[in-house]
């Protein structure tokens, strides 16, 4: 049976993942592709428990380099235990995040040593990466005018402006050292103009 495909989506808050993972969903069916939905970090039940831990806001604070393990073992259950059996099965796998985050948040916005990074993903990831990482680039004051009405902000979404600055900064750059598998898509105008341009990109797959 041919493996399936592995795709991401990933951007800063309010970007519109979850608006656009909707429409791939649908538009991925209409192909005839089995879809699986999943997310990071969760996506397995042990993974989910490390996501309420790592979000909650009762956690308090925690040490960065505890936040960025705690990514990569909620990472490690998801490949093994529900990326790989999908793919294996011919199933085509939709991630809300994975990798790239750390990049961006543990590495951009948290300041934590790249290489450090690189050692986690050589030891969990290894050389499995995504088939195509579809990211939604919004600048980080339009994200987070379109969640401000959201209610409640969780660990991470407490951060100052300049965090998420950074972590867009961070995107970014991953996807000019990955253009082949990273697809930067402006995502500041409207939902249909960034349905138009995923559209065009999933059909190259
Ligand atoms: N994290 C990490 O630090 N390291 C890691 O390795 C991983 C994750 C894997 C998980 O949050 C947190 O974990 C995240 C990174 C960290 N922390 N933060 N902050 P998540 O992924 O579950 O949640 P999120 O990133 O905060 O998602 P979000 O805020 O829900 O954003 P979104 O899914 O991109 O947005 P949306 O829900 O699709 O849209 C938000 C609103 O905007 C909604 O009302 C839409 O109708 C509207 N919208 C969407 N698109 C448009 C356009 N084009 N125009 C106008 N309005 C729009």
């Amino acid at each position: 049976m041919e493996r399936g495909k592995f795709i991401t989506i990933d951007g800063v808050e309010g970007a519109g993942k979850s608006t656009q993972i909707d429409f791939i969903c649908e538009y991925l069916k209409t192909k005839g592709i089995r879809i699986v939905l999943t997310r990071e970090p969760g996506g397995t039940e042990i993974g989910e428990k490390i996501r309420t831990l790592l979000l909650s806001n009762s956690t308090g604070q925690m040490h960065a380099d505890t936040e960025l393990m705690l990514m990569f073992a909620a990472r490690n259950e998801h490949i093994q235990n529900k990326i790989l059996p999908a793919l294996e099965q011919g199933d085509w796998v939709l991630s809300d995040r994975f990798t790239d985050s750390s990049y961006a948040y543990q590495g951009g916005g948290r300041g934590l040593d790249v290489s450090r990074i690189a050692q986690l993903e050589s030891w969990v990831v290894q050389d499995f990466t995504p088939d195509m990482t579809l990211l939604l680039d919004v600048p980080v004051e339009i994200g987070m005018s379109r969640v401000e009405s959201r209610g409640e902000k969780d660990r991470i979404e407490m951060e100052e402006m300049d965090f998420f600055d950074r972590v867009r900064q961070a995107y970014i750059a991953r996807s000019r050292e990955f253009p082949d598998r990273i697809k930067l898509i402006d995502s500041s105008q409207t939902i249909e103009h960034t349905t138009k341009q995923i559209s065009a990109i999933l059909d190259t797959l």
